[in-house]
């Protein structure tokens, strides 16, 4: 029996707080409380098969994809452990496409929300891990209930990010500006317990993420930088190996800790998705935030993806993001080779918010 000290995530959140002088209470349960939403989601998630949670409904989300009815009870059981808490003014969730406003009937809090229940859903039936990515930002508008304003802030006053992993086992990932811890769910317990303590990323990357059936839509600069990768192009360096699940959570956890980068770029101009297709408010941003947290880096390409001043709830962003020196080179080969995307790119990245 290991001696070493049992560390669950409440008594870590916890331990957490005590390093944020401001931070109160609530802060520190809304964590606790994804815990458990995360908990109930993986316990659903393990036994979908049996009980007819498996398929689609026939409803369509803000991505355009049909929604999954795991993605629905994901959706709802974050909703419900955070709408009658009086912790967030506001909350947003791919599944809705508009901003979640608290009930009238419950009081608000000076947090927002922001959430993917369950990413990577098309991969539930067949058996390939899926995750819930999630991210707080501080109310900083005036009124007492949340606006888009206090939604759409930059990566940078994020206060917490993490995130689900529900793989061979169910993992919770989390920050709070304090470096990067993983929790491991022991189902006898029913616990999440410290098994990763201050996550960062290896100095040698091994893997590399990208869907090379998006080939032919890749810039020269993507092209070039695969190419590099694949130790093809280059000063002779140790390929690395190619990895693509399919499920951004757990291709994003894998190289968190084997060393890597997932990179989801925009198209060439004219094609399907120039701005690729990772949503920034709360898929990137709060991957972003972890990775700069854990030694890595995030960026659409031009620049940090935690400098981006959002404009859009569902705004998509392309994403390079992992292991710090592999980021920094995909920008090099973007502002070499990919002139053209990037004055493309510009004016979306730029644009006003839109507020109302
Ligand atoms: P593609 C899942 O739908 C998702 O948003 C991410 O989890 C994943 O990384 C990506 O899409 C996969 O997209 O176009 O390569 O199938």
């Amino acid at each position: 029996m290991s001696t070493k000290r049992l560390i669950t995530i409440e008594r870590h959140i916890q331990e957490q707080q005590k390093s944020h002088p401001s931070a109160t209470g609530t802060f520190t349960s809304m964590l606790q409380d994804m815990a458990l939403a995360a908990k109930i989601i993986s316990r659903e998630i393990n036994r979908a098969g049996l009980t007819d949670l498996l398929g689609a409904v026939d409803t369509i989300n803000s991505s355009g994809e049909r929604q999954q009815k795991l993605d629905m009870f994901a959706d709802e059981m974050i909703y419900q452990m955070n709408d009658h808490t009086g912790r967030v003014c506001a909350m947003a969730s791919e599944e809705h496409d508009d901003l979640i406003d608290v009930p009238v009937e419950y009081d608000t809090g000076n947090y927002v929300l922001l959430y993917d229940p369950l990413d990577g859903s098309s991969n539930i039936d067949v058996n390939v891990s899926v995750g819930t990515i999630f991210s707080i930002h501080r109310k900083f508008s005036r009124g007492e209930r949340g606006t888009l304003e206090d939604v759409l802030q930059r990566g940078k006053r994020l206060v917490a990010a993490g995130y689900v992993v529900y793989g061979s086992s169910t993992m919770m990932v989390y920050t709070t500006g304090n470096g990067v811890y993983g929790f491991t769910l022991d189902m006898a317990l029913g616990e999440f317990l410290l098994t990763h303590d201050n996550l960062r990323f290896p100095e040698i990357a091994q893997y590399y993420s990208i869907n090379q059936g998006n080939e032919k839509y890749w810039t020269p600069g993507i092209r070039r930088y695969v190419k590099w990768l694949q130790g093809i192009e280059g000063e002779g360096h140790k390929p690395l190996a190619h990895r693509y699940i399919g499920s951004l959570v757990a291709d994003f956890h894998r190289n968190l800790l084997k060393g890597g980068i997932f990179m989801y770029p925009g198209d060439l101009a004219d094609k399907g998705k120039p701005y690729g297709k990772i949503r920034l408010m709360y898929e990137a941003q709060a991957l972003a935030f972890i990775a700069e947290q854990a030694g890595g880096y995030a960026s659409d390409g031009i620049g940090d993806i935690l400098d981006l001043r959002p404009h859009s709830l569902h705004q998509r962003v392309p994403i390079f993001v992992g292991s710090r020196d592999l980021v920094e080179r995909a920008e090099d080969y973007i502002r070499k080779y990919d002139l053209d995307w990037q004055e493309s790119y510009k004016p979306y990245r730029t644009q006003d918010a839109i507020l109302k």
